[in-house]
């Protein structure tokens, strides 16, 4: 086995793949990535470590993969948050290697469980592409249904930072978003900085961000051709509401979450696709 293999194995009850030479870790749940590092070993993911890592409970940190509908299900309460297809068991479909890039991709078709709950026909896959210091996403969804179709999707990403009350995010300024915890509609005003339990939704963005961290000497360039980003921080009360959360683990973190949410959905027609890619690259300041 070398470090550039696809090594397969159980934690627990989730069965995970991982390319050692990329520290890429991928749970066959929800192809929830978990963890990617650095050549140097560095993470750029957060993990939890109060994260369940059960069948059907959601994995707190790296990649959580949010479809159908992002958050509380508008029409139903009672639905998992953030959709089904996080703790459904994604179909390997296959491994590719050439140099230090690395390739695997999932897949998740409807089936009357999914159906049970949203009733559409679909086809999802979703690929990742490591080389040093980039990871590269393409997700996308195939209405294989007769009607068109509308849903939501994100990659729900938790990256390391040093101290979120120290970094700044570069790319969303003068977009418009929904606070969450006021409900208002505002205007970005200049660099994103973190004094309070941050969550927002903005539409029609750019796609081109930065994670400036100062505390560990690196910029984080997100690069996607979504429409939404979400940004989160659930700061010291919300911390601590989260059970698979740990009460000091805020600072550690931020997530910057890219995809189609709200406004900027769109109808799939029957044989069409929405398809997005993202982009992480890391690099030394
Ligand atoms: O993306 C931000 C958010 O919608 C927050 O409101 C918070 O709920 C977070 O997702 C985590 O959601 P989860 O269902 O994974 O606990």
């Amino acid at each position: 086995m070398t470090p550039w293999n696809l090594s397969h194995r159980l934690h627990g009850e989730l069965p995970f793949y991982t390319v050692e030479a990329h520290g890429l870790t991928i749970y066959e749940q929800g192809a929830h990535v978990a963890s990617w590092h650095r050549p140097n070993g560095d993470p750029v993911f957060f993990m939890s470590q109060s994260s369940h890592f059960e069948p059907g409970k959601p994995i707190r940190g790296g990649i959580p993969l949010v479809f159908p509908w992002f958050g509380p299900r508008a029409d139903d309460p009672a639905a998992p948050a953030h959709g089904f297809a996080r703790t459904r068991d994604w179909f390997f479909e296959g491994f590719s290697q050439d140099g230090s890039s690395s390739t695997v991709e999932f897949s998740l078709a409807s089936d009357e469980a999914t159906k049970a709950i949203w009733p559409h026909d679909f086809e999802a896959r979703y690929s990742m592409t490591a080389v040093p210091d980039e990871l590269k996403f393409h997700f996308s969804v195939r209405n294989t249904g007769s009607q068109p179709v509308r849903f939501e999707a994100v990659l729900h990403t938790y990256f390391v930072v040093q101290d979120v009350r120290e970094i700044e995010i570069e790319g969303l300024e003068g977009s418009e978003y929904l606070d969450k915890l006021s409900g208002q509609s505002i205007r970005q005003q200049g660099r994103i900085r973190f004094t309070e339990e941050t969550d927002r939704v903005y539409n029609a963005t750019s796609g081109n961000f930065i994670i400036h961290d100062p505390g560990l000497r690196r910029r984080i360039l997100i690069n996607t051709d979504s429409p939404s980003t979400v940004v989160w921080n659930p700061w010291v009360a919300k911390a601590q509401r989260l059970p698979d959360f740990g009460d000091e683990e805020w600072p550690g973190m931020v997530c910057v979450e890219s995809g189609v949410i709200g406004d900027d959905r769109r109808d799939v027609p029957p044989g069409e696709e929405l398809s997005f890619t993202v982009i992480y690259k890391v690099r030394d300041i």
